[in-house]
């Protein structure tokens, strides 16, 4: 497979600086030999470049950096778009604000090609929030609710080309909902698998279950991937630690599947902050997961794993 590196040194978005690292740091644990080792083919695109903010004035005076992030959802978008042009793009974050142009331009692109885009959310947050509802007013936390065209974005956000269908979104992991985003997630129907859903039934059968949507649509996938999905006690790395995350093999087995899926289309590596990092683990975990999805297995397996048979 062709892969495009797309670096997004964003962190604006998150309430701590940082993640500006995060693409330094990814590629530093070796994103770009782990990927060419595995055969693909692995172009580097350097950065997407921050355009320039015009002021942007909101009633939510609690927004932290609305300019600057509409200026980087806007370059990123674009970049994005061009990236998927027959190839993967990796999206190196940066805060999880990317989303808001990762997701846009590679819908942007799966509606040229008539393939109806599914959105994988991996995080202990959905991110739901839009601009009258957070209250934090850290933009990290409203990248799916833009995406999927909610309302409230228009004039302060680029204009949406394509929209996500939230049905064709699943968020997996959370463990983290502020009541408006419980609400709006319902209200749009969003599937949402959170933590107790995956200690009840274990995280495979609800994964399985999506992709056998995507795969019955002939949908392409965007996978987001928030460091905070992962457990902190192995991965500290992130500025929004949430207790009770998924397990190295909880989310390497997440990966697996999404490899033999051979759905995935696009790839976001989010909210890794090295600033927070012990000698580098979090970025190498994150490294060995984005292998795990590109091809990388125990041992050979002869067939896709979700067809059911074992
Ligand atoms: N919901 C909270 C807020 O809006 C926390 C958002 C944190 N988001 C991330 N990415 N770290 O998932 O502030
Ligand atoms: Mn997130
Ligand atoms: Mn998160």
């Amino acid at each position: 497979m062709r892969c495009r590196i797309v670096g997004a040194p964003v962190q604006d978005g998150a309430g701590r600086m940082g993640c500006e690292m995060g693409p330094s740091a990814l590629r530093t644990a070796g994103l770009v030999s782990v990927l060419a080792e595995l055969g693909h083919e692995v172009e580097d695109w350097g950065a997407v470049e921050k355009a320039a903010a015009r002021p942007v004035v909101h009633g939510n005076l609690a927004l932290k950096a609305l300019p600057e992030i509409s200026a980087w959802t806007a370059a990123i978008a674009e970049t994005a778009y061009a990236a998927s042009k027959e190839a993967m793009p990796i999206f190196l974050g940066g805060d999880h604000s990317i989303s808001a142009g990762t997701v846009s331009g590679v819908a942007r692109r799966a509606a040229e090609r008539r393939r109806p885009l599914f959105v994988l959310w991996l995080d202990a947050h959905p991110d739901f929030h839009t601009l009258d509802t957070t209250t934090s007013g850290n933009l990290h936390g409203v990248p799916l609710a833009y995406a999927s065209g909610q309302a409230g974005f228009k004039g302060y956000f680029p204009d949406l080309p394509e929209a996500v269908d939230p049905a064709r979104i699943c968020a997996i992991g959370l463990r983290s909902v502020d009541p408006a985003e419980r609400r709006a997630l319902t209200q749009a129907g969003v599937t949402v698998h959170d933590m107790r859903a995956i200690d009840e039934h274990g995280i495979a059968p609800l994964l399985r279950a999506f992709l056998a949507r995507v795969e019955k649509e002939n949908g392409l996938l965007h996978v987001s991937l928030d460091v905070d999905f992962l457990d902190p006690s192995i991965a500290p790395a992130v500025g929004t630690t949430v207790p009770g995350g998924a397990t190295f093999r909880e989310a390497h087995l997440v990966m697996e599947m999404l490899s033999d899926s051979g759905l995935v289309s696009s790839l976001d590596l989010v909210e890794l902050n090295p600033f927070l990092d012990e000698r580098g683990r979090t970025a190498t975990l994150m490294v060995d997961l984005t292998a795990s999805l590109m091809g990388r297995r125990i041992m050979d397996r002869p067939t896709r794993s979700h067809s059911g048979s074992i």
